[in-house]
């Protein structure tokens, strides 16, 4: 057998796949026909020493090896998630049913009839044990500064917070928008918006004005928290100037909550609250609002592939149950551990791996607010070694960056603490895991690859939990977690069976971290996820069985790419460079990177015009993309070309632009459908001309 491992082949078998937006039925085709390679080299212990199964998924269920669990989740699910939801989630009235789900139509209830609290599953219930365990632990920028918080103490700021939040106005339902960058105020913001039954959305930090302005005006938010500025890095970020220019274009925000961050003062308007100094008026307790299973608990933002990201709806019981259980089976997490996930919280990883999974389980988590590369590229493993960090999980693309540098940055601390070392965000190469395994874990801890998504909650796919010895391949998500079925769909909408099989990734029983729905817009949710293998769950992804059933996750099938795991859709950045009057129309895709693992390309059309100077247009382009999105969205390269490749029913053919932006022009595939093979040479030709400009031209 072939045993290709290097992360462009994979790539390029997967990116064959990719469609025309929207032509389902010629993705589906194209992926179907290639076979992707599976590579093999070494296997490791899923379990590295420790016995297989943390006892106590709960009492009813003590003693059962991972096979039994995991059939028992998948063939009686009401069984299993409802013994393990009575006793790991304290309820102000039992469920009256465990599910009651409609795949098809899109109605998706777990634990009707039961009522709860978010915020008192994550604090209350452990303040009554151990207030003074810590929670969290805040690492912030400036290395050897961080801060301790305890169950007691964040509970007191939260309901602090959540009583500001009600005297300014804020009631259950209403949505509120936390625009922060990771500390533990802005936890304790998520928290109060729980304790009250308000929703919140965390916008990542590092989105613009605009950017943050639609998904304002999209849930239509009553209220923003933010701080004066942010620190990453060793540089300070303006977040409340940019939310001074988002709210400008944002009648419902009522107020702006302002957290002091920095000893700067920012300007301030009538619409701003001092957070602290409102806090401090306020009582240390808040009693917290019963909320039905059902009931929303929060909203993010991610993209699909048009230009409008989508508010993905998460709701109370199922969303916590499966973010604590996935926090400790699939990383192995022991009380009195030290979780450690680097993400940020404005991303799905960083509410379930950061916030609600630890906090639930009663954990000391993590706040990471710097970056993997200050002050130095050791930071990561002296933070280990300073917190004595337990559990690591953190995305391909940093590791990629790290292991560029000398070994001796990661060697010098010491990481006798590390248990498990974790990935998420995107296919995690073979260079990049072998060396996070073998350099950062000295081959001592088990990897876990997490496939997951926004959308599913949670960890579905990953090495662990497996029974007692169980190999791990390398990158590989491998097995799926309780509860979850994977199935593998072929060009014709059914599900492949057998092994050494490639298909589009569905999940084929819905589980109790599954998002609820697309806010505003639940036609849309069932269009995206329900509709294009009815009676399943569509990933988005491609994926491969392996002989021995295990799976590996080969890539977006749809127009979305993944720039430093971050997700966006080619057709936002589009949508962006279009504004320009100068440019009828372009065509984004993403090409692969060493590091990033994908940037965007864009192919950009000028308006016939002479007096234009390329280069102007391509900054007025750049600058477009940081005000509208973000600048990790801005593309890495800009060609100029006459026209775009298109078929006869106008469509953008973009595999063309995807071979021809990664040299791969001896093969085409079949371009009959073009509306005029023409325009190939002249990309092709442009792209030659473009190539052999000096880089900083490009
Ligand atoms: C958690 C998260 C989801 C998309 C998903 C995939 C890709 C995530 C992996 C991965 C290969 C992985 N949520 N993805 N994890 N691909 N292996 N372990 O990232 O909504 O932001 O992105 O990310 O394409 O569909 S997300």
């Amino acid at each position: 057998m072939v045993v290709n491992t290097s992360r462009s082949l994979l790539y390029t078998l997967c990116r064959e796949a990719v469609s025309f937006r929207s032509e389902l039925r010629f993705y589906k085709s194209a992926f179907v026909s290639r076979q992707v390679f599976h590579c093999q080299r070494r296997t490791y212990s899923a379990n590295g020493t420790k016995t297989s199964l943390s006892p106590n998924i709960c009492s009813s269920l003590a003693g059962r090896s991972y096979k039994e669990l995991y059939e028992l989740s998948v063939e009686d699910p009401d069984t299993f998630w409802g013994s393990i939801a009575k006793e790991r989630l304290l309820w102000n009235r039992p469920f009256d049913h465990v599910n009651n789900c409609d795949i098809s139509t899109g109605r998706i209830n777990w634990f009707p009839g039961g009522q709860l609290n978010v915020s008192v599953n994550c604090l209350d219930v452990h303040v009554a044990k151990h207030p003074n365990r810590v929670a969290l632990v805040w690492e912030r920028d400036e290395p050897g500064t961080e801060v301790n918080v305890t169950y007691r103490e964040l509970l007191e700021s939260t309901c602090r917070l959540a009583n500001t939040l009600k005297r300014h106005g804020i009631h259950r339902g209403d949505r509120v928008a936390i625009y922060m960058p990771v500390s533990p105020l802005a936890v304790a913001a998520m928290l109060a918006c729980a304790r009250i039954g308000a929703v919140h959305t965390v916008v990542f930090a590092g989105f613009s004005a605009e950017a943050l302005a639609g998904r304002i005006q999209d849930a239509q938010c009553k209220a923003v928290v933010t701080c004066n500025q942010g620190v990453r890095g060793g540089r300070v970020i303006e977040l409340k100037a940019t939310v001074d220019a988002a709210v400008k274009s944002c009648p419902s925000v009522r107020s702006v909550f302002v957290a002091q961050r920095t000893s700067n003062r920012v300007p301030m308007t009538g619409i701003d609250v001092l957070l602290e100094e409102e806090m401090a008026k306020e009582a240390a307790d808040c009693s917290p609002e019963v909320m039905d299973s059902e009931d929303m608990l929060f909203m993010l933002y991610t993209s699909g592939s048009t230009g409008q990201p989508k508010g993905i709806v998460h709701t109370q019981a199922g969303y916590l149950l499966y973010a604590s259980l996935t926090h400790q089976y699939v990383f192995d997490y022991r009380p009195g551990d030290v979780f450690g996930c680097v993400a940020d919280i404005g991303w799905v990883t960083g509410h379930s791996y950061v916030v609600y999974g630890p906090l639930c389980n009663g954990a000391t988590t993590v706040l990471f607010e710097s970056t993997p590369v200050y002050p130095d590229p050791g930071r990561y493993w002296e933070t280990v070694e300073r917190l004595g960090i337990n559990q690591f999980y953190g995305a391909p693309t940093a590791i990629r960056l790290l292991l560029k540098y000398e070994e001796s940055w990661v060697k010098k601390y010491d990481r006798s603490s590390l248990k498990t070392l974790g990935s998420v965000g995107e296919p995690i190469n073979h260079e990049a895991w072998e060396w996070f395994y073998n350099v950062v874990g000295d081959g001592r801890c088990p990897l876990v690859d997490t496939w997951w998504q926004t959308e599913t909650g949670g960890v579905c796919i990953a090495p662990r939990p497996a029974e007692d010895g169980a190999e791990i391949i390398p990158a590989m998500a491998m097995r799926p977690f309780f509860g979850v079925q994977p199935a593998l769909m072929d060009e014709t909408g059914a599900a492949i069976t057998g092994n050494d099989v490639s298909g589009a990734l569905c999940i084929s029983k819905p589980w109790p971290g599954m998002a609820r729905t697309i806010y505003g817009d639940h036609q849309r949710f069932v269009d995206a996820y329900l509709k294009p293998y009815p009676g399943y769950y569509f990933t988005g992804d491609g994926a491969y069985r392996s002989k021995d059933g295990y799976y590996q996750i080969t890539g977006r099938m749809d127009d979305v790419i993944n720039i430093s795991g971050h997700r966006l859709g080619t057709a936002e950045i589009e949508d962006a460079l279009d504004e320009h009057p100068g440019v009828p129309e372009t065509a984004v895709i993403g090409i692969p990177h060493d590091i990033k693992g994908e940037v965007p390309f864009a192919f950009v059309v000028l308006k016939e015009d002479d007096s234009l100077d390329h280069s102007v247009v391509i900054e007025d382009l750049r600058g477009l993309v940081a005000t509208k999105i973000a600048k990790y969205a801005i593309p890495d390269h800009f060609l100029i070309v006459k026209r775009l490749p298109k078929t006869r029913s106008g469509k953008i053919m973009r595999r063309i632009l995807r071979k021809v932006a990664t040299d791969e022009t001896s093969n085409l595939g079949d371009i009959s459908t073009l509306d005029d093979p023409s325009v190939v040479t002249e990309i092709m030709q442009a792209y030659t001309r473009f190539k052999n400009q000096p880089a900083q031209k490009r």
